[in-house]
């Protein structure tokens, strides 16, 4: 089997194709030029499987419709799994148009090379539990109504809409894994949760004294990414294309995630967490809870890490990436610059 994975380099991107590699998939992934090398998350990856050929990186973008149809063309993939996006919603307000086409194009393009192929090439799209706007004591599945709050999620509605249409019109093996949020000890370090536990770890390692965050009563369903994306997997291979949502269950607030990291190291959070109103959005979604019922019906998936260890495994992650950081400083040979940064 051969698959393509745009957003290769992302949180997500490691986790899916170290999956589908140990299931003996051929690999492609699509990276962005960058000045500063991007692909450390995938790295032991790299060094495991690209030199046999079972992994391979091509550069390409999104926003590049040539170089996608080219590259599926080239490849023709069994699967397509459709990662990449500008994945911040506060940047999002900050960037709208660049994350608009991000979020867009590319999957019209995907959806549409995919269509004038010979080749029946199933394709995934990673649509967001942020299409739903979400209030406080709903229990959100597949029929619930989107209220987009960001210019992320309004691109997110437009390519899950496409995905759907394509699905219907063409019949292509297309599917949207509506995904709640997901994280790791991989997590961008500018989200909230691993903003958290990489503070939690310095802090710990004496290397850092407060952290800076925004609506500490917003609540999130948050799981392991390493579940959803097995999840991911699972959609493919399912007989029939549909849209399913991967959710724990479970709702918690900022406040909840900061109490329990901090209470992993004996500390607390009130004594170092502090307000600022610059990590507000312009529009937020205060509450969410997934309901993951038709997916465990129909695809068996359930999430299989509690949130207790989902922050565990984050903190403990942090913490020793933070004792590292400390040999350097100590050293004089590196310059903390996090508490000025978000
Ligand atoms: P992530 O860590 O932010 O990764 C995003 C990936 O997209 C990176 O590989 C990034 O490349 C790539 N990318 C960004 N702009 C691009 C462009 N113009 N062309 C090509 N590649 C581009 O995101 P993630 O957490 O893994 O999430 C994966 C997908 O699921 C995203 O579409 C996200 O919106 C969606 N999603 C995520 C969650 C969640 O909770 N994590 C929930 C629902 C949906 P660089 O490494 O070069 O920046
Ligand atoms: O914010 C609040 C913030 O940025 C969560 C993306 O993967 O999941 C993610 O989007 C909540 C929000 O994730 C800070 O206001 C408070 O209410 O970690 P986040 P997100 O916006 O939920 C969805 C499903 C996606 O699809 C997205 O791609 O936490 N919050 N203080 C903060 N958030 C951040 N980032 N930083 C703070 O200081």
């Amino acid at each position: 089997m051969k698959a393509l994975i745009t957003g290769i380099t992302g949180q997500d991107g490691f986790y899916l194709s170290k999956l589908l590699l140990e299931r003996n998939y051929e690999v492609h992934g699509l990276i962005r030029r960058s000045s500063n090398i991007n692909t450390n998350r995938i790295d032991p990856l790299i060094s495991e499987y690209l030199p046999s050929g079972q992994l391979n990186l091509h550069y390409s973008d999104l926003t590049d419709s040539s170089s996608l149809t080219n590259l599926i063309n080239k490849l023709l993939p069994d699967e397509v799994y459709n990662l990449a996006a500008q994945s911040h919603v506060a940047v999002s307000f900050k960037n709208p148009i660049y994350t608009t086409q991000t979020g867009t194009i590319g999957t019209v393009t995907i959806l549409e090379t995919i269509r004038n192929t010979e080749k029946n090439i199933k394709f995934y799209q990673a649509s967001s539990s942020e299409m739903f706007g979400g209030v406080t004591g709903e229990s959100l599945n597949e029929d619930s109504t989107f209220y987009p709050k960001s210019p992320y999620a309004a691109a997110k509605v437009f390519s899950h809409n496409v995905t759907k249409i394509y699905r219907e019109s063409y019949d292509i093996f297309a599917v949207n894994g509506i995904l709640f949020n997901h994280e790791s000890p991989l997590r961008g370090e500018t989200f909230v949760t691993r903003k958290i536990s990489r503070a939690v770890g310095r802090i710990y390692q004496n290397i850092q004294k407060k952290v800076t965050l925004g609506n500490l009563d917003a609540s999130r369903d948050w799981g392991f990414a390493g579940d959803y994306t097995y999840g991911m997997y699972k959609m493919l291979q399912h007989t029939k294309p549909d849209d399913w949502v991967l959710a724990t269950g479970e709702t918690h607030t900022v406040k909840e995630f900061a109490d329990e990291a901090f209470k992993i190291v004996g500390l607390n959070w009130e004594d170092y967490v502090e307000y600022s109103e610059k990590h507000e959005r312009p529009n937020e979604v205060h509450h969410l809870l997934g309901d993951p019922s038709k997916v465990k019906k129909e695809l068996g998936w359930e999430p299989k890490t509690s949130f207790k260890d989902l922050v565990k495994m984050m903190v403990e992650e942090d913490i020793k990436l933070a004792e590292k950081e400390k040999v350097l400083i100590d050293n004089n040979l590196l310059k903390p610059s996090w508490e000025h940064s978000n």
